[in-house]
């Protein structure tokens, strides 16, 4: 019997010579328009599917394959007499190779100022149809929608390899419904969409999850910004595991908080050490001097290009990651020394960026909210105490508030000057927080005159006055307890300033 193999592709890529490689298997090639091109101009016996079908193309291209002559050729079941003879008797010939990709709706939408007729003439239906079809009879048919397959393909039609069959029949659909997945979000941006299709495609496997009994992989989302993980280049070291994904991730979304040079030292998704000055030297000497023992083995962001005296101050230190907008010649080949030391390049988050959705997973669900993108300013607060902040003070209340954000609640942070002293995290007593915090904060040289912020508001008026007591000149928190009224009276006893922000920053 005739064998026929139908092909109508839109990325080109590769489709000669899988097409010479199904001739030379005694195939007969039925092709689109553009597909049909491509193949006779390289000089391969091909048939217009027109002239299967004895239709036209329609309706400028939106009606191709779309018939029985197409549809029942490839849906026949090869070993049900009746299929056979229905073929036979409409003089259809089986098809059992369909190579088909789809017209390049991601991409379209991606492009600025495309329109919506533009994008919808994009939503390939024929393609999916045909490759649908062949991946439901599996049994008998190839289904191939990815020219990195091609070479199997031809081998596994070689060996009659119907495990293959059945995984690229897998991939088909698993194909068609990120496809579709992407033409719902588009026609409905909504965050909270009544079912939730995600569509990431694995970008790497992982050696191990957060321990080595767990098996992990890292998925990326076809939209990733360019300031993500999933669009980082990885120069040199050890491949990043679930836990350095984790942490960089975190490194990477505080970083990108400050417009000044800044350092942030990371240490199991929470900061250890976030510097901020006029140049990233001295942004990672406090970074640094803000916790010189848990920095060791730290994830490590920087917001400027990292150069020759700050790489060779970091190469001092045991750390895992390095990661910055880029990295002067000499500076990478100091860091590079170090065989382990992974060194990433990820831009800068434009100041445009969207808010994104970020989610996590429940035994059974996913939770899903926008990023916590607030950030506060000198005009957001509001003082709450007899004494009034001083400019200096306001400057350090508002970093320590633009750091306690990222710390895991309770959350607390000492600083003063662009620098953190003391990090107080996750404790289930916010007095906890408070207490190790300033444990931290008082070893510090820096620390006279130090102010705190606090991620959520003081349930009583204990983590005042134990901070009063420890030398804390000024505190900034979200305010809103209904006894925020004995933290205030508590202020004003030891005479230091308060500022409300009416903003809260759980992180949990
Ligand atoms: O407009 S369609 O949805 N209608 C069809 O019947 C059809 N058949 C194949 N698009 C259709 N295709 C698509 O055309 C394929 O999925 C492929 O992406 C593209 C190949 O067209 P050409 O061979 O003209 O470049």
């Amino acid at each position: 019997m005739k064998k026929r193999a139908l092909l109508s592709v839109s990325d080109k890529t590769g489709l000669v010579d899988f097409a010479k490689g199904l001739s030379a298997r005694g195939f007969e090639l039925v092709s689109t328009g553009g597909t049909h091109r491509v193949l006779a101009d390289a000089g391969l016996a091909v048939t217009a599917v027109e002239a299967v079908t004895g239709f036209p193309e329609m309706l400028d291209g939106r009606v191709k394959t779309l018939h029985p002559k197409i549809h029942a050729g490839i849906l026949a079941k090869r070993d049900v007499p009746a299929h056979m003879d229905a073929l036979a008797e409409h003089e259809i010939t089986p098809i059992s190779v369909v190579c088909v990709n789809l017209y390049p709706f991601a991409e379209t939408i991606q492009k600025p100022n495309v329109t919506r007729a533009e994008a919808i003439e994009q939503i390939d239906i024929g393609g999916p149809s045909a490759l649908r079809a062949a991946a439901k009879n599996s049994d008998s048919v190839w289904a191939v929608v990815d020219p990195a397959d091609y070479a199997a393909v031809l081998a596994g039609i070689d060996a009659d390899d119907a495990a293959l069959r059945q995984t690229l029949a897998a991939k088909i659909f698993a194909t068609t419904a990120a496809y579709d997945a992407q033409i719902a979000a588009y026609l409905d941006p909504e965050p909270f969409p009544d079912q939730f299709t995600p569509t990431y495609t694995k970008k790497q496997a992982l050696r191990y999850g957060e321990n080595s009994h767990q098996q992990a992989a890292f998925y990326a989302a076809p939209d990733a910004p360019e300031s993500s993980l999933a669009n980082a280049k990885q120069l040199h070291g050890k491949e990043l595991s679930y836990n350095n994904l984790k942490d960089a991730d975190a490194a990477l979304t505080m970083v990108n908080e400050f417009t000044q040079p800044t350092v942030v030292a990371v240490k199991h998704m929470n900061p250890c050490g976030i510097g901020s000055a006029d140049t990233i030297e001295a942004a990672w000497d406090k970074a640094y001097a803000a916790d010189s023992t848990s920095i060791f083995g730290g994830i490590i962001a920087l917001n400027r290009p990292v150069d020759l005296a700050t790489a060779t101050k970091m190469h001092a230190l045991f750390l895992e990651i390095v990661m910055a907008p880029s990295f002067d010649d000499d500076a990478y080949a100091i860091l590079a020394k170090k065989k382990n030391l992974r060194l990433l390049t990820v831009p800068l988050a434009a100041a445009t960026e969207v808010p994104h959705v970020e989610s996590v997973s429940l035994v059974g669900g996913l939770l899903r909210q926008t990023s916590d993108d607030a950030v506060e300013t000198a005009a957001d607060l509001t003082v709450v105490t007899k004494v009034q902040p001083t400019a200096e003070q306001i400057a350090s209340l508002l970093f320590a508030q633009q750091v306690v954000k990222h710390v895991k609640s309770n959350a607390i942070v000492i600083a003063k000057n662009g620098q953190t002293l003391g990090i107080g995290a996750g404790q289930m007593n916010r007095i906890g927080s408070v207490e190790i915090a300033l444990t931290q904060a008082q070893q510090n040289s820096e620390f006279a005159g130090a102010v705190m912020a606090s991620d959520a508001f003081f349930p009583m008026d204990d983590c005042v006055e134990y901070a009063a007591q420890h030398g804390i000149r000024a505190i900034i928190q979200p305010g809103g307890s209904i006894r925020d009224q004995d933290s205030i009276a508590m202020a004003d006893k030891y005479g230091i300033a308060m500022v409300t922000t009416g903003v809260r920053h759980f992180r949990h």
